[in-house]
C-alpha cells in the first residue's frame, strides 16, 4: 500500500422513497352521482365502470380511494376536484392523507 492513496471515507448513498398520499372522496347528500363519476374519470383517469364502482362505494361507506400519489400531485388533484365541484355548485369533498 505504500505510495498509494487509499479511500478513507465514503459518503453513504441512501435512496429513499418519497412519502405517498392517498386521495379520498367523501360522501355527501347533495352532489349528484353522475358528477362524482365525471370527477373520477376526469381527474383520476378511471374508466366509467371503475368510476361507478368507486362512486357507489363512497356513497355506501362514506369515503373511497381515488388514487395514491406523491405530495404535489395529490395536493394538485385535491385542489382541482374541490375547485371544480365548487364552480359547479356542489359540496363534494376531496381530501388527502399520508400513507403510513
Ligand atoms: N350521496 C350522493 C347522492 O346520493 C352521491 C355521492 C357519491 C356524493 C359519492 C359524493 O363522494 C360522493 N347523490
Amino acid at each position: 500500500m505504500s505510495g498509494q492513496t487509499r479511500e478513507l471515507t465514503r459518503t453513504e448513498e441512501k435512496v429513499t422513497r418519497p412519502p405517498l398520499y392517498r386521495v379520498l372522496l367523501l360522501n355527501d347528500d347533495y352532489t349528484p352521482m353522475d358528477f362524482v363519476v365525471d370527477v373520477l374519470v376526469r381527474f383520476f383517469k378511471k374508466s366509467i365502470p371503475q368510476a361507478n364502482r368507486i362512486m357507489m362505494s363512497v356513497h355506501q361507506k362514506g369515503s373511497g380511494l381515488c388514487g395514491v400519489y406523491t405530495f404535489e400531485i395529490a395536493e394538485t388533484k385535491t385542489m382541482q376536484v374541490v375547485e371544480y365541484a365548487r364552480s359547479s355548485g356542489y359540496p363534494l369533498l376531496c381530501v388527502m392523507e399520508k400513507e403510513e
